[in-house]
């Protein structure tokens, strides 16, 4: 399709330069809610400038690791001063090349600096353990270490903070970084680098290429000198880099699908109920891994519920998200949307649900050249139907029935995945029984499935990943090994368990 506007070229930045070149030639970046705008033109990385990017970010790391963690965290700490001044800039960038509204590509900038703020903190803590020792003139403590390379495989849908989460931490506890951003957002990534560039990160600790999963994210899972890998998108790439990286027996740390659900009590307040729902299910065109994918309803209230619900959707309005008075803005990308279209299909066909609302791809006068759809409801979902299994990531809420309080617990936990939660009630001996049993990362009480807070753990049980979490001084344990250290002042061998306990 004819671009409307000359598009920008892009560069990758590998080993302290910026190149416009890519061994696997080039791709572009278009708006999805016109996709004859071309945000840009970006070079096509492969084996040959991961190789290069990883021997930079090695070299980097010999000096940077050495540098206090305070000055390490003052860059990052600029670097979240730069993003509070260029906030408007990156959020139009973002929402122009990803496609969710402004109000919430602001919102994901803002996470950005969050983050950096929190972690820039975290420079001056990083705490380890001091101990008792069992032998006398005897000290003991743990201290984190730097792991080295670090590859940085992000998502789509967070642009901006996904990569922070990952990025900022790493750099803070002393490592170096390599980034492959999706192909469908690699311009607010590129402008992070140049960001964390001017803060005054060395050029060689950080390193971009951008490219394909299969050349750029396989060559770095595959590269012996990366030591860690940390993943944020599909399941079923997630079990793909955890396999690859086993010969070099790499650390992994995956964040992955979710089919998160709200339940709403017989006695929730359901004007705030209905309000998070809506926000969880349809905000950002459903495409968060926190995003509201099944609802359910108490018998009570669940009638009156899904009237207001199919009302109050029926409102929202679908259109390009740089327009102020649009709400949802479309699916990333035409596979995204032909996927959400299928989802309908089985919903329909397979699983012989009931349509409430929605269900079609919109493509005519506002939409005609964009990737939009319905923001779509079913009811009369069961819960092993699989709309109410699979991860659609897009605007479709299954709504499921129950009896009772236990079979809203298990109906909620009867899933592969585990990210967020979310419960309606008024009852507080309800909420904390509900916190205590369902099985997710995260539970809101009150509140969507949407929201978390970067000073707070992230990440999932069961299939949503695999035991790490983002976010908060957990996210650490990721980018950083122990090293216990003992200290033997009494100038003589003293053998621990046995000199201690003799006889
Ligand atoms: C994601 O969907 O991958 O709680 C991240 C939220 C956001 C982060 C979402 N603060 O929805």
């Amino acid at each position: 399709m004819a671009s409307t506007n000359k598009p920008k070229r892009y560069k990758n930045f590998i080993g302290g330069k910026w190149t416009a070149t890519g061994s696997e030639g080039t791709f572009q970046n278009v708006n999805p809610a016109d996709v004859r705008d071309v945000v840009g033109v970006f070079p096509a990385g492969g084996k040959a400038e991961v190789d290069e990017a990883v021997a930079a970010a090695k070299e980097a790391y010999a000096e940077w690791r050495l540098v206090p963690a305070p000055k390490r965290a003052e860059i990052i700490r600029r670097a979240g001063d730069i993003m509070v001044k260029a906030k408007d800039d990156i959020s139009q960038t973002m929402t122009r090349e990803m496609g969710k509204v402004l109000a919430e590509t602001r919102g994901d900038t803002q996470e950005g600096i969050d983050t950096a703020y929190y972690t820039a903190g975290e420079g001056r803590r990083m705490f380890g353990d001091t101990v008792p020792c069992e032998l006398p003139n005897k000290f003991g403590m743990s201290v984190r270490m730097p792991v080295g390379v670090c590859g940085m495989i992000t998502p789509w849908n967070f642009p901006m903070a996904i990569p922070t989460w990952k990025i900022f931490p790493a750099l803070v506890a002393g490592n170096t970084v390599v980034l492959k951003p999706a192909t469908d957002t690699p311009a607010t990534s590129v402008r992070l680098v140049e960001i964390l560039l001017e803060a005054g990160l060395p050029p060689k600790a950080i390193n971009i290429v951008c490219g394909g999963g299969r050349v750029v994210g396989n060559a770095l899972v595959q590269h012996p000198d990366v030591s860690v890998i940390s993943f944020t998108g599909s399941t079923e790439v997630g079990k793909q880099i955890t396999a690859d990286a086993a010969s070099t027996l790499k650390r992994v740390s995956l964040e992955l699908g979710g089919k998160n659900a709200q339940i709403v009590m017989d006695d929730a307040d359901l004007e705030l109920a209905l309000e998070g729902a809506v926000w969880g299910a349809f905000g950002t065109t459903g495409q968060r891994c926190t995003a509201t994918s099944r609802l359910i309803l108490h018998k009570k209230i669940a009638g009156k519920f899904i009237e207001m619900l199919v009302e109050r959707t029926k409102k929202l309005r679908v259109g390009n998200g740089l327009d102020a008075k649009v709400e949802v803005g479309p699916v990333v990308n035409e596979s995204q949307r032909d996927n959400v279209a299928k989802y309908v299909e089985i919903g329909l066909n397979e699983d012989k649900a009931t349509l409430a609302l929605g269900g079609h791809v919109l493509n005519k006068g506002d939409h005609a050249n964009g990737w939009f759809f319905e923001p779509t409801i079913f009811t009369n979902v069961k819960p092993r139907m699989r709309i109410a299994q699979e991860e659609i990531f897009g605007p479709v809420l299954s709504v499921i029935t129950v009896k009772d309080f236990d079979e809203a617990i298990r109906v909620l936990n009867d899933t592969a995945f585990g990210l967020s939660s979310s419960i309606y009630t008024r009852d507080v001996n309800r909420a904390f029984q509900a916190i205590r049993d369902i099985e997710a990362g995260i539970t809101y009480v009150n509140g969507p499935t949407i929201g978390a807070e970067v000073q707070l753990p992230f990440g999932g049980v069961k299939g949503t990943g695999n035991g790490h979490r983002e976010a908060s001084h957990t996210v650490l344990d990721i980018f950083t090994e122990w090293k216990s250290v003992y200290i033997d002042y009494s100038g003589k061998l003293q053998r621990a368990q046995i000199d201690v306990s003799a006889g």
